[in-house]
């Protein structure tokens, strides 16, 4: 049996145990300190962690999907068509990479949600144990994501192009919940369970929550379907279907934003610099260079590199068409 060590307020715990409940893994949810304890002993002290039936423990769960692809044939999420299956990718690691920046903002950048969320991340790391021991631990960890901001980009100054990056894929994705489910077939794949970790948080932070009810209704509501999709059975889309048009306006929101600041932090970490800059629309963003995402860069040039020419021939003209192309090859 698996264990899942994380957070329900970890968008990263949320997407593989909603990956895990669709892929009917039979697994123990466990929530609280221990999943930071135990994330502790790994590599990069990131949750969620899995502890593997043999007792062996992993994170990170952009490979995690791919190794429970290895183990478990049923249900897979990795769209069978490669075409299919390199732009879900895509928008898994826009969502995890980038996306990620709104959830951060929305929970760290105005009091409101400072407090609510920091008081129930304490709330729920300790179960109990008292108002003294919740508000210490709470006051400690709000100073000290605060304090991450602007290393990870969440600032006021880089907010509105966050806001307005994340309004259009929410656009996007209202439009389509309300004719289908899932982008590439009747069953979802790696794409929606990478948005629906970050969107998760959406739905439930004061400020983003109050903006979800009001403004995407259906996608506020969609993100409790993909919570636990163990119900669903479907099928792929036929090979040579149409793409839909919100993977179309996804992809093209990552071609937007997410090309131009991976870019930009691969040059500055060139140049041994400490920060990046980009603009967008009239909009500045600047953070602290990351080596992970040099690695997602990496990553999605190899994947892409790897493509037979045929498939390569299907999904050159999508990647052109939303700004993804020239960045890959
Ligand atoms: N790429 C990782 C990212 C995981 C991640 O950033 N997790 C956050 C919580 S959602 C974390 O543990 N951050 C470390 C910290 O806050 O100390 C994944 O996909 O699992």
């Amino acid at each position: 049996m698996y264990t899942l060590y994380g957070s329900l307020g970890s968008p990263y715990s949320m997407k593989l145990r909603a990956i895990l409940r669709y892929r009917r893994i039979t697994h123990i949810w466990s929530h609280g300190a221990i999943a930071h304890s135990l994330s502790a002993k790994l590599k990069a002290p990131v949750i969620p962690v899995l502890e593997f039936p043999d007792g062996e423990l992993a994170n990170d769960t952009t490979p995690l999907i791919y190794t429970l692809e290895e183990r478990h044939t049923e249900r897979s999420i990795v769209p069978e068509d490669a075409a299919m299956a390199f732009l879900a990718h895509v928008i898994e690691d826009f969502a995890d990479e980038w996306v990620t920046k709104a959830m951060f903002g929305y929970r760290w950048l105005e009091e409101v949600d400072q407090k609510q969320m920091s008081e129930w991340l304490a709330f729920d790391a300790f179960k109990g144990g008292g108002i003294d021991q919740m508000d210490t631990f709470s006051t400690q960890f709000r100073e000290r994501q605060v304090g991450r901001m602007a290393l990870v980009g969440c600032t006021h100054e880089n907010f509105p192009l966050i806001e307005a990056s994340t309004r259009r894929i929410l656009d996007a994705l209202e439009a389509h919940v309300v004719n289908e489910h899932w982008l590439f077939g009747t069953r979802p794949s790696l794409a929606e369970f990478g948005l629906y970790g970050q969107l998760s948080q959406l739905g439930v932070d004061p400020t983003a929550q109050a903006m979800m009810r009001a403004d995407y209704p259906y996608t506020y509501r969609w993100l409790l379907h993909v919570d636990d999709p163990s119900g669903i059975e479907g099928a792929w889309h036929a090979p040579g279907a149409d793409l839909k048009p919100a993977a179309r306006a996804i992809l093209a929101e990552a071609g937007r934003v997410y090309v131009p600041f991976l870019l930009a932090n691969a040059a500055a970490a060139e140049a041994g610099e400490a920060t990046f800059r980009i603009e967008v629309d009239g909009l500045p963003y600047e953070q602290g260079v990351f080596k992970y995402q040099l690695k997602c860069l990496a990553d999605l040039r190899g994947r892409y590199a790897a493509l037979p020419t045929e498939t390569r021939a299907i999904i050159d003209p999508v990647l052109g068409e939303a700004g993804c192309l020239d960045f890959l090859a």
